[in-house]
C-alpha cells in the first residue's frame, strides 16, 4: 500500500490523538507509555499543525518535570501506567535527590535540549495560521521562555563546566541513541556490580523480534548506570568525576548551539535581556563541535572522558557541525558532499540517512541505532539545513515523506529494505510526517 500525502496526514493525526490525552502524549503506544522529553518536543512540534494550544500544553506538561537545577528528565512518568522499564520505581529521582519534584515522577537523566528549536517552529506555524492559534502562541511564551533559560542554563553550568564547548553525558540513553556504536567504547568501560538489583526487561515483550532491540548485555550496562547515578544521588558535581560512563556527544552540543540561537531570537521577541548570553553559548558550541571534526573521516567525533579519545564511529552524529555552522565553507562543502554520498547510495530503499554507515564494519540493518534509519532524525537534519539554507534539505524532505508511505508510521526503517520496525504508530514518526509534509515552508 503507498499512502498520499493527504492519507499519511490524517492517519498521522488519528495516531497522535490516539496516543495522547488532552495533556500529554506518550511516546508509543505501548512501548513507551510515558512522556519522553526530546519525543515531546518534536510532537509539540507535529501538534501544532493540528491544535496550537494543545502543542503548547504538551511543553507544559513536560516541564512540569523540570528539576530544581532546571534539567529537564528524559522521562516524565503517568502514574497509571506501568508498562515501561525502568519506571519510576527504580529511578528513585525523588527519594534520591531534593532537586527532583515529588510530582510529577521523572527519570535522573536527560535528552537532547531540541525544546527550544522546537517551540520557535510551534510559534511560526501559530504565526502562519493567524488568529486564535497566533494569540495562544504568543501569549504562550513568556511562560515557557524561563523555564527554556533554565535548562539551557543548566546544561552550560552542569554538563560543560570548563567551558569547552561541548556537553557531557553519563548514559547512552541521554544522547537519544542508546546503542549507537558511537558509545560502544564508553561502554566497554562500564563494569556491571554483584549488586545489580535483579530486574526483567518489558521491551523485548513489546518488540519481540530480540535483533531489532539492544542486547541483555547492553541493558545490564544501562541498569548499572542507573545504580551509579542513584548512589550519587542524581548530583551533576559527583556524577562528573565517578559515573563510569563519561562521554563528550557532538550531536547533543549541535543541538544546543542551535537550541541557543533559537532561545536567543526568542528572547530578542520578548525583549528578554538574555539574547547575548545565549548568542555567546551559540558561538562557544559551534566552535566546540567544529574543533570535533576529523578529516580523515570527514565527521565529528564524540570523545570518551574517561581515556580522552575520539571515537571513530560512522554515524549521523558526525554530521553535527551542519546542525548548528561553525565550519569554514571548504570544509562544510566537504561534509555536504559526504552527506549526499550517503544519500546516494545505491543500496538505499529510500534516499535517507542510516543512523551508521553501510560501509561501517558496526552496521546492523536492523538494530535499533546501529543502522536503521528513524524518520524523526531524517526530519530533524532536513529541518536543520533548511533553517541553515542548505540546499539537501529539499531532497532529504521528499525522500523522507516516501520513506512513510507504508502507512505504519514506525519508530525506525531497515534501511536497504525498507522495513518498518520497533514500534509502529510512533508518535514522533507522526509528527514528523506532519511536520514534513505541512510543512514545507519551514518557518
Ligand atoms: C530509553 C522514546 C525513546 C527515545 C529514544 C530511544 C528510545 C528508550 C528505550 O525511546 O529510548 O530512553 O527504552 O529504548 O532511543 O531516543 O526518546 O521514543
Amino acid at each position: 500500500m503507498t499512502f498520499t500525502d493527504a492519507e499519511v496526514v490524517a492517519h498521522a493525526a488519528y495516531v497522535l490523538a490516539g496516543n495522547g490525552d488532552e495533556l500529554s502524549t506518550r511516546a508509543a503506544p505501548n512501548l513507551y507509555p510515558h512522556q519522553w522529553s526530546w519525543d515531546a518536543a518534536f510532537v509539540a512540534v507535529g501538534l501544532a499543525h493540528l491544535d496550537v494550544r494543545r502543542a503548547c500544553i504538551e511543553l507544559d506538561s513536560l516541564f512540569a518535570g523540570q528539576w530544581s537545577t532546571g534539567m529537564i528528565p528524559h522521562i516524565v512518568f503517568d502514574p497509571d501506567e506501568s508498562g515501561y522499564f525502568p519506571g519510576p520505581e527504580r529511578w528513585a529521582s525523588a527519594a534520591s535527590s531534593p532537586a527532583a519534584p515529588r510530582s510529577p515522577q521523572t527519570s535522573g537523566i536527560c535528552q537532547p535540549p531540541v525544546h527550544a528549536l522546537a517551540v520557535e517552529r510551534i510559534l511560526s506555524i501559530a504565526r502562519a495560521k493567524g488568529g486564535a492559534a497566533r494569540t495562544a502562541a504568543e501569549e504562550w511564551l513568556p511562560r515557557i521562555y524561563p523555564r527554556l533559560l533554565a535548562w539551557h542554563r543548566y546544561l552550560a553550568r552542569e554538563r560543560d563546566p570548563h567551558g569547552r564547548g561541548l556537553l557531557t553525558i553519563y548514559h547512552g540513553w541521554e544522547s537519544g541513541m542508546d546503542n549507537s556504536p558511537r558509545w560502544d567504547s564508553v561502554y566497554r568501560g562500564v563494569v556491571v556490580g554483584d549488586d545489580l538489583p535483579p530486574y526483567e526487561r518489558r521491551d523485548t515483550a513489546i518488540v519481540t523480534d530480540a535483533s531489532q532491540r539492544p542486547t541483555n548485555v547492553e541493558y545490564n550496562r544501562y541498569l548499572w548506570l542507573v545504580e551509579e547515578l542513584k548512589r550519587v544521588g542524581y548530583a551533576d558535581a559527583a556524577a562528573r568525576t565517578t559515573v563510569s560512563f563519561r562521554a563528550s556527544d557532538v550531536f547533543m552540543s549541535a543541538v544546543f548551539a542551535a537550541a541557543n540561537e533559537s532561545l536567543a531570537r526568542l528572547a530578542d521577541s520578548l525583549g528578554a535581556p538574555e539574547a547575548a548570553e545565549l548568542r555567546s553559548l551559540a558561538r562557544l558550541f559551534r566552535s566546540g563541535v567544529a574543533s570535533r571534526v576529523d578529516p580523515s573521516v570527514g565527521l565529528a567525533l564524540d570523545v570518551d572522558e574517561r581515556t580522552g579519545d575520539g571515537i571513530r564511529a560512522a554515524t549521523i552524529a558526525g554530521f553535527a557541525p551542519l546542525i548548528c555552522g561553525g565550519l569554514d565553507p571548504l570544509a562544510e562543502r566537504r561534509m555536504l558532499d559526504l552527506l549526499a554520498s550517503w544519500l546516494a547510495d545505491a543500496r538505499l530503499a529510500h534516499a535517507v540517512l542510516p543512523t551508521t554507515s553501510p560501509d561501517s564494519p558496526d552496521f546492523r540493518a536492523r538494530t535499533y541505532w546501529r543502522g536503521p534509519s528513524w524518520p524523526v532524525m531524517n526530519w530533524f537534519f532536513a529541518w536543520a539545513l533548511q533553517l541553515r539554507g542548505l540546499d539537501l534539505a529539499e531532497p532529504m524532505r521528499s525522500a523522507s515523506v516516501d520513506q512513510l508511505r507504508d502507512g505504519s508510521l514506525a519508530e525506525y526503517y531497515e534501511p536497504l529494505t525498507g522495513e518498518p520496525l520497533g514500534s509502529f504508530h510512533q508518535s514522533w514518526t507522526a509528527a514528523a510526517a506532519l511536520d514534513l509534509i505541512l510543512g514545507r515552508d519551514w518557518r
